[in-house]
């Protein structure tokens, strides 16, 4: 799993309305419409999570440390959904003390391996990878409109790819995956998907969605001009020149998504 670097996300307290706006000019939804409609919640229950719940952010020492504005910046993504938030002052167990004493309903918290947010009252767990994947999957929804009987291209079968199969299949979707690791093929086909071996086949996807770790490995003329691209897959797949030619029409962030989807998904 990649670790996140605090060069991608130090600019989310700062930007996390402009994220939000494009988010919304490309699906349609906000954040909290995105984590209401993956977790099936009306949006009166959605508002009144919001008013009731506190959440508690905990920074983690453990492994290679604290990232400098990770904490931050769940914080201000959860914030700008409308939660009533705050980061324990103190780390690891010492902050679960913390949280518990301020009465925190929700613990977000992440080491170099997991991410999850725990819901004390109700024993709810969510798990940041999966969460990002059903969320990103629900915005390519939103973006790309109904997504049955249509052929949808998944770059990277690991922990996400496998995830988006199968909320693809949920929605009667037809996946196809882009996979490097043959190892992977016969799992991808028990999975109901359709391996995909050969990098000049991605041209014929109208919707990707990507989640590959590889980084830059896209580059001009290897997707359609009116592509879409959904992607959860961190650092950024489209190299430079890449970037301006279908940059605009990707969905992106490195952490956005995924967090507001796993407040849903804790939500109760
Ligand atoms: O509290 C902190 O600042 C650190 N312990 C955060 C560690 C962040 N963890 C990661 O980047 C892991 N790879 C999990 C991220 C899951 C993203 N899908």
């Amino acid at each position: 799993m990649t670790r996140l670097i605090n060069d991608w996300i130090k600019d989310i307290s700062d930007s996390i309305g402009t994220y939000e706006d494009d988010l919304i000019s490309k699906t349609g939804m906000g954040y909290l419409e995105l984590a209401s409609a993956t977790g099936n919640i009306s949006k009166t229950d959605m508002n009144k999570f919001v008013d009731d719940l506190k959440i508690a952010v905990i920074p983690v020492t453990t492994g290679l440390g604290v990232i400098g504005r990770f904490s931050q910046a769940v914080f201000s993504i959860l914030e700008h959904m409308g939660f009533n938030v705050f980061i324990t002052k103190n780390t690891d167990v010492d902050g679960i003390y913390e949280a518990n004493l301020h009465e925190a309903d929700i613990l977000f918290m992440a080491d170099d391996d997991r991410f999850i947010a725990i819901n004390l009252k109700e024993n709810i767990v969510a798990d940041n990878s999966i969460a990002t994947a059903a969320g990103f999957v629900t915005a390519a929804e939103g973006y790309y409109g109904n997504l049955a009987g249509k052929e949808v291209l998944i770059a990277g079968y690991g922990n996400v790819g496998s995830v988006i199969l199968k909320e693809l299949k949920k929605r009667c979707a037809i996946p196809f995956v882009y996979e490097i690791n043959k190892e992977k093929y016969n799992k991808i086909i028990d999975d109901g998907g359709i391996p995909i071996e050969d990098k000049g086949s991605i041209v014929d996807f109208d919707l990707i969605i990507d989640a590959t770790n590889a980084g830059s490995w896209i580059e001009p003329g290897m997707l359609k001009d009116d592509v879409i691209i959904v992607s959860p897959g961190v650092p950024v797949s489209l190299d430079k020149d890449a970037y301006k030619i279908y940059g605009e029409r990707m969905l992106h962030d490195y952490l956005p998504i995924g967090v507001a989807t796993m407040a849903g998904m804790v939500c109760k």
